[in-house]
């Protein structure tokens, strides 16, 4: 911050990184780059560099592959996909460095990995993966970057690329105004997730790599993808193909097995781990398409909010030898072909509604003592194959907190509803991702939209035409800690957390401008903690520049992220 005149002048170029590095100094001299530099990479042993883009060669290793991947890109970045810095400079001005004879080049960029990945790389289960790096950048043009993993290497790129702007004068050109520059940087927390919702409406592959790309952009890690819902089922099970061919909205909208594995392996490619959710015993309304004896209470009207949270209405019955075989025929088909690229599988278990097993014919009660040790039985044949395939369950906090189920110890439970849950969690010895409805959700558009289920008490819930919950604004968004309310003894067994796009009003069109940037705010709390060296909640003030240049970067990247403020104000009203 530097005062002119009287006014504050941010001078937003001077720390306009996001996520925020835990170490960063940086001076205040020009480089440019070239297309000519070269990159160098040690390779660990493990192949070096050779030119490639977006893909693994079969003969290639995760390490080469993920390094070579991250180079590309950000030569792609750099030259073709960056932003001019207008709107951080004063209206009118001339901001922009001059190239000339004497003008300073990014000689070589030394990528350096300063040990062998580990086999599990894509897929980091116990321990986690070191992500670190440094980044260093001399006055004189070279640039370091080290890191223990590829992933770190990946990181650090990442961050380099934001070091650089597009000049706007004739002669072009990439420069950076930073240099010397140094920033040692690593995660605070190891699972920074976002949780995408592709059953309310259905999502081309191409938004999902598009949000995969800004995930990295924001250092961000894990693709929970919420894949089925009670809306519609879109995943294709080949060996229970009228799931999709009757539950999807649409011939065109689903997911192959073929789709599944290039989501993924975009992913791996970016660090970014695709944790699958398939939803259950409740949120199963569109397995009815297919197979309606499988489901209880299915679709009620008018009172569907009696057997559900949401129509419509239908949740496995939990006492069927039926149900039991279908599952085991569904995770049979899918969970082999998932775990090559992932440690994780989702189990789901939220708002299942005991009165809905009123309507069960296989248990005809409400009464939990009869539901829960059916749900206790139900969940453990659940678990027992997640398992035996070497996967770590994942389940939504009610199935602990409310149903009070027995889990394996190494069950990680997804809380939603508070900071009380995810202190219970941990309380029980279990591993939590935070995730408070009334911070990280970032669903909610256009008033409620409950009109095709008329009569029902629904119109009651939510009388207020201009009533919409529970979308929240990068400001809240950033304000909240994972570890609010976890004694510090505990907080190991927070992993991170995940912000969550549900979707009833959100698919193709919205998609960028609902998620992005106010899930920058979330990655920014996940990678950099929501304190500062002090220990203070960190400043909205000064993310706020830093947030509207990353809404640049955002935009040049072809991602439709959202303003949150003019250039009135990030010029500094001059
Ligand atoms: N769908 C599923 C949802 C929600 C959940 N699970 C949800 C609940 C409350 C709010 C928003 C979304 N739409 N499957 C809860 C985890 Cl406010």
């Amino acid at each position: 911050m530097l005062t002119v005149f009287g006014l504050v002048l941010c001078i937003s170029s001077a720390s306009a990184l996001w996520p925020i590095p835990s170490v960063y100094t940086n001076g205040s001299g020009v480089v440019w780059i070239d297309k000519d530099v070269k990159v160098s990479y040690n390779g660990a042993g493990q192949g070096g560099y050779t030119c490639g883009y977006g893909s693994k060669a079969n003969n290639e290793t995760w390490t080469s592959a993920i390094v070579t991947n991250a180079i590309e890109r950000t030569y792609d970045t750099l030259f073709n996909k960056n932003f001019v810095p207008w709107k951080f400079h004063p209206r009118m001005s001339s901001f922009e460095p001059t190239l000339t004879s004497a003008s300073v080049y990014v000689k070589s960029i030394t990528l350096q990995q300063n040990a062998t990945d580990p086999s599990d790389i894509v897929k980091p289960n116990t321990g986690g993966l070191d992500e670190s790096y440094t980044l260093a950048m001399t006055a004189d043009g070279h640039v370091t970057i080290t890191g223990i993993s590829s992933i770190g290497l990946l990181h650090g790129l990442t961050t380099f690329t934001q070091l650089f702007y597009r000049s706007s004068n004739s002669s072009g050109g990439v420069y950076s105004t930073l240099a010397p520059v140094y920033i040692s940087d690593a995660p605070k927390f190891q699972w920074r997730g976002l949780n995408i919702d592709t059953s309310r409406t259905y999502k081309p592959l191409s938004d999902l790599y598009a949000m995969i790309d800004a995930m990295s952009y924001n250092k961000m890690n894990r693709l929970h993808w919420h894949i089925t819902d009670a809306q519609a089922w879109p995943l294709e099970i080949p060996s229970l193909p009228d799931l999709a061919n009757k539950g999807a909205y649409a011939t065109w909208q689903k997911y192959s097995p073929a789709d599944v594995a290039a989501v993924q392996h975009y992913g791996a490619l970016l660090g970014i781990e695709v944790v699958m959710e398939i939803d259950n015993p409740g949120h199963t309304s569109s397995i009815a398409f297919a197979y309606p004896d499988l489901i209880a209470a299915f679709n009620v009207q008018p009172n569907w909010d009696s057997y559900a949270a949401e129509p419509p209405s239908g949740t496995l019955k939990l006492n069927s030898s039926a149900v039991y075989s279908f599952l085991n025929t569904l995770f049979a088909d899918l969970l082999p072909r998932l775990s090559p690229l992932t440690s994780y599988f989702h189990l789901g278990g939220d708002e299942v509604n005991m009165n809905a097993y009123t309507l069960d014919d296989t248990v005809g009660t409400n009464a939990s003592s009869v539901l829960q040790p059916l749900m206790q039985r139900y969940m453990d044949r659940n678990m027992a194959q997640v398992t035996s395939l070497g996967l770590t369950p994942l389940v939504w906090e009610e199935m602990l907190l409310d149903w009070n189920l027995t889990l394996p110890a190494e069950t990680i439970v997804q809380t939603w509803i508070g900071d009380a849950s995810v202190a219970a969690v941990v309380a029980q010895g279990y591993r939590a991702l935070a995730g408070n409805y009334n911070f990280w959700y970032l669903d909610c558009g256009q008033g409620q939209w409950l009109d095709f289920f008329p009569g029902t008490s629904s119109e009651q819930f939510w009388p207020y035409a201009d009533y919409c919950s529970p979308r929240k604004n990068w400001r809240l968004m950033y304000s909240y800690d994972p570890l609010s309310g976890v004694p510090a003894n505990a907080t190991h067994l927070v992993l991170g957390g995940e912000a969550h796009i549900w979707s009833e009003q959100t698919d193709t069109i919205n998609l960028d401008t609902m998620v992005w940037p106010r899930t920058c705010a979330a990655a920014e709390v996940l990678w950099s903690g929501a304190k500062d060296a002090s220990g203070q909640n960190r400043s909205q003030i000064t993310a706020s520049p830093r947030l509207s240049e990353m809404r640049e970067r955002l935009v040049a990247r072809g991602i439709r992220a959202e303003p949150i403020q003019m250039p009135y104000c990030t010029q500094n009203g001059t």
